[in-house]
């Protein structure tokens, strides 16, 4: 396929994506991709002959399509289009992108705007699928910019989209353990929608607050990390994760600007610049849970608003766990989103040789 393909680039929360309607796109999953790849500019470190952005946060995917499910309006199938390979990685969701879903739903006319603001029931397709609740102020508000709200990691404010994950009750700790020993390293793996690997910044030898930048250079850090990760895959139940971006793992410390924790998370190989949404709500729950490695942190009250801190800025997180203290009923995040261009994308041509530049 060379011909132009529809397609909306929006912001959503501290990632950047391409947003299409799963009928805009080929049905069979092996050549969605292979567009996909084309439309990105993927396999290349700079991405330059495509529309992705050289970095994991700005070369995202969001499929969208009428939900087949009666209690969703909407189905949402995230793709990370990995930038130096020739992949394609349906293996987890993603949070931020999701912050875009039901705007671009609207725009669309797959759901319609209420006079206020809008739910839309989004069914996630990724992983071990659940569903999200977007409540979104109709897009003709955003003109006026009254109550618009920043979240970090973003300079510029935008109308506020509540994000809500009612749970139903899965293993938050997949390993069966709130604490395991990997690489001789102690971890608490969590999942509330984001696999994650927590790790306390001083078992590795770090203050917590390091750079992303510092985090990236240091090669034996990274080294250990991979081990530890490799081990952590296993016994989370994901087989061999050498190739794939799952799990996730945040390095913690103690808060340093007055919130409930400090974080640093490889997305697995490149350090975040802030935080995913679904790995805040794990770290949360990792601190909500007494007996994890995160729970040196300000433990929490039933209902609190947990904040963790990131390389620039917080991440406010609601969690709400049932009496056992250890079942997630439900979570709650602020994000905002913005349509950047809207039009048709050209995919390189399917017979383009990649070679070597002259
Ligand atoms: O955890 C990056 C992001 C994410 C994922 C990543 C996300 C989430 O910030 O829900 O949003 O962890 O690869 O876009």
């Amino acid at each position: 396929m060379s011909d132009g393909v529809r397609c909306m680039l929006m912001r959503g929360g501290t990632s950047k994506g391409a947003y299409f309607l799963e009928s805009d796109l080929p049905s069979d999953a092996a050549e969605r991709d292979d567009v996909l790849l084309r439309i990105m500019g993927s396999p290349d470190e700079r991405q330059i002959d495509g529309i992705g952005g050289a970095h994991p946060l700005t070369s995202k995917v969001a499929v969208v399509a009428p939900s087949t499910h009666p209690d969703c309006d909407v189905d949402y199938l995230f793709l990370q289009v990995v930038v130096d390979q020739a992949i394609v990685s349906d293996a987890q969701t993603c949070g931020n992108l999701l912050a875009g879903v039901a705007p671009f739903a609207i725009e669309r006319g797959l759901v319609a705007a209420e006079e206020e603001s809008t739910r839309v029931r989004i069914r996630i397709l990724n992983g071990g699928g659940g569903e999200a609740v977007a409540t979104v102020e109709t897009p003709g508000r955003q003109v006026s910019y009254e109550g618009d709200v920043m979240v970090s990691g973003v300079p510029f404010g935008a109308a506020p989209i509540e994000l809500e994950f009612p749970s139903e009750g899965g293993a938050l700790f997949p390993t069966g353990r709130l604490t395991d020993v990997f690489a001789d390293t102690a971890v608490s793996c969590v999942d509330a929608g984001m696999p994650v690997v927590l790790i306390r910044a001083a078992d590795l030898g770090l203050e917590g607050d390091e750079s992303p930048e510092e985090l990236e250079a240091d090669g034996a850090l990274r080294e250990r990390l991979e081990r530890i990760r490799l081990e952590a895959g296993r016994a989370m139940g994901f087989g061999d994760v050498t190739d794939t971006t799952v799990p996730k793992l945040s390095i913690v410390s103690p808060p340093r600007h007055g919130g409930t924790i400090t974080t640093r998370t490889f997305i697995p190989h490149r350090v975040h610049t802030s935080i995913g949404v679904l790995g805040a709500v794990s770290v949360a729950v990792g601190v909500a849970v007494p007996e994890t490695v995160a729970s040196f942190a300000v433990g929490t009250e039933e209902d609190a608003a947990l904040r963790i801190e990131h390389p620039t800025g917080y991440f406010d997180v609601e969690l709400e766990l049932d009496e056992s203290g250890r079942t997630l009923r439900r979570s709650a995040v602020i994000r905002t989103a913005r349509k950047l261009f809207d039009g048709v994308v050209w995919p390189r041509p399917a017979a383009a040789v990649k070679g070597t530049t002259p």
